[in-house]
């Protein structure tokens, strides 16, 4: 009988994993936010990424220009790319323009948060709560969904197969 029970764990497994899942919202002004999510820190990293979904449905371009939360001592926005074939990173002084009518994604491999001087752990099924910051929009807290480490995007929270 086992493995028949075995097989009926990892179908019920996938069938949560591939729900559709209903994707966390917040709206600042004309921006709609999504998805807000990062990854466990393993082994006392002491920084993660920070990834998420900008819209702008306004008429007007805004910039997201910073962040902040209890757990990070510091939040930047980073841009990630290939230079000369090495992955690179670098700090965008100026923020992240987030034009009207476009969307912007920040995601691994490319626009990214970056959280950095963690004071505490991120693990799996935590949700941390972080405010962004805009030039037009202003201040907006979110939550963000703490994946595994390995994580190349959010997951779904439809089954409640996170939480604990
Ligand atoms: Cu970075």
């Amino acid at each position: 009988m086992k493995p028949v029970l075995q097989a009926f764990a990892f179908a019920t497994l996938f069938a949560l994993l591939s729900a559709p899942a209903p994707a966390q919202e917040v709206k600042a002004g004309d921006l709609v936010i999504t998805q807000p999510w990062s990854r466990a820190t393993p082994g006392g990293a002491k920084i993660a990424g920070g990834f998420l979904t900008i819209e702008n449905k306004g008429a007007a371009p805004d910039r997201l220009i910073g962040g902040s939360g209890d757990f990070a001592g510091k939040v930047e926005i980073h841009e990630m790319a290939m230079n000369n074939g090495v992955m690179t990173m670098r700090p965008l002084d100026k923020g992240l323009p987030i034009e009207p009518g476009k969307t912007v994604k920040l995601a691994p491999g490319g626009y990214h948060l970056m959280l950095m001087d963690l004071k505490i752990p991120l693990k799996q099924g935590d949700k941390v709560p972080l405010t962004l910051e805009f030039e037009k929009a202003g201040k907006v807290t979110l939550s963000l969904d703490v994946e595994g480490v390995g994580a190349q995007a959010p997951a779904d929270h439809s089954g409640g197969h996170m939480k604990k």
